[in-house]
């Protein structure tokens, strides 16, 4: 009964009558209660006594019930009440406060932590990184209560080396093999970067041209500079203070180092480095390099595919990349396969400064 006597209130050119109440929480968010009962859409007008003028959107949808159908049990309309809550103001975010730092070729955040006394963790909390082995060279750093004096014994950084743009942070683990190192399968012939696995094939090698037998198993180590003559430093080690060497003498050998990278859905650039060492013999002491040009082969490992063997000169550095897009979350498997078909003096490669970059499509 009471409900058929609103109704018929509402319909009346009498003005209406709304009851409203409002609840403000100090100045925002105001949430603001209507409780009323229309058969048409209405304005409504809520006067606020504020000390600060806040405006507040009210939309209101009424479903409403046909008068000639009045039914005693019949559940009046409740009117639907959206409040579009003005935007509250962030709390002020208090920034750290340090010298920048710029990332240079061989920095890690342990690296950079050891350069200025600041604990990598903090480094990593004050820029907002989320995976702590993520930065790249040329990448701005805030060193949290860091006065901008290196650390003696740390790598002072070279004004006349310019950084390169950052295309997008690398996300390759351990991309420049600076980061540690370990046995393989405990196999003390292959040490091999942190986070990084190894594929040997010892198989017959039935490539023609060829020379027949069975490929052997290479030797690898993590080189550090000062394991390198300084003559061939510039030519073997492309980024930081570690370069791969990988090598087989007299032998052909077939191998590749590949590592897992879990990926959001996107477009992505792989770029690999490397120097094929495939030495024919010596002439003096001079490298006599083979420009045959299936003397060294490599091939991109993507997941279970990837390219075909392509051939790699030798004698100079070699930057291939490959791209992919991935249409879902996932781990994808990257890496490079290694190739030396012919027994020779020497089968080596320099392996350094790899890449994984997100890139937009086109
Ligand atoms: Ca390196």
């Amino acid at each position: 009964m009471i409900f058929v006597l609103v109704a018929v209130v509402s319909c009346s050119a009498e003005p209406q009558v709304v009851e409203v109440t409002r609840v403000v929480n100090n100045d925002v968010p105001v949430t603001v209660e209507v409780t009323r009962v229309v058969t048409q859409e209405t304005t409504v007008e809520v006067p606020v006594e504020v000390t600060r003028v806040v405006e507040v959107e009210v939309a209101v949808i009424v479903t409403a019930t046909p008068e000639s159908q009045p039914e005693p049990t019949a559940v009046p309309p409740t009117p639907t009440v959206e409040v579009i809550a003005p935007t509250a103001v962030p709390a002020t975010a208090v920034p750290p406060t340090g010298a920048t730092y710029t990332v240079v070729p061989g920095d890690t955040l342990s690296v950079i932590a050891g350069k200025t006394g600041v604990a990598a963790e903090d480094i990593a909390t004050a820029n907002g990184l989320s995976n702590i082995n993520i930065i790249a060279v040329g990448q701005e750093l805030i060193i949290p209560g860091w006065d901008g004096e290196l650390a003696a014994g740390g790598t002072p950084e070279n004004p006349t080396q310019p950084t390169a743009p950052v295309a997008g942070a690398n996300l390759l683990p351990n991309p420049s093999f600076e980061e540690g190192w370990y046995f393989f399968n405990g196999v003390a012939e292959w040490q091999l970067p942190n986070q990084w696995q190894l594929a040997v094939d010892e198989g017959p090698n039935t490539l023609s041209p060829g020379s027949g037998g069975s490929f052997y198993r290479p030797e690898i180590r993590v080189l550090s500079r000062a394991h390198i003559p300084p003559a061939e430093q510039s030519l073997f080690l492309f980024d930081g203070e570690n370069t791969i060497k990988a090598f087989k003498g007299d032998a052909p050998t077939n191998f590749s180092i590949f590592t897992d990278v879990a990926l959001q859905p996107g477009s992505y650039r792989f770029t690999a480095n490397f120097f094929p060492d495939a030495v024919t013999g010596y002439n003096g002491s001079q490298k006599i390099w083979n420009g045959d040009p299936l003397a060294a082969e490599y091939r991109i490992i993507h997941n279970g595919g990837g390219t075909g063997w392509q051939s790699a000169p030798a004698g100079r550095k070699n930057t291939v990349t490959y791209e992919f897009t991935l249409t879902e979350p996932g781990t994808v498997r990257l890496g490079v396969g290694f190739r030396n078909r012919f027994a020779q003096s020497n089968n080596g490669w320099f392996i350094d400064d790899w890449s994984l970059q997100a890139i937009n499509t086109p």
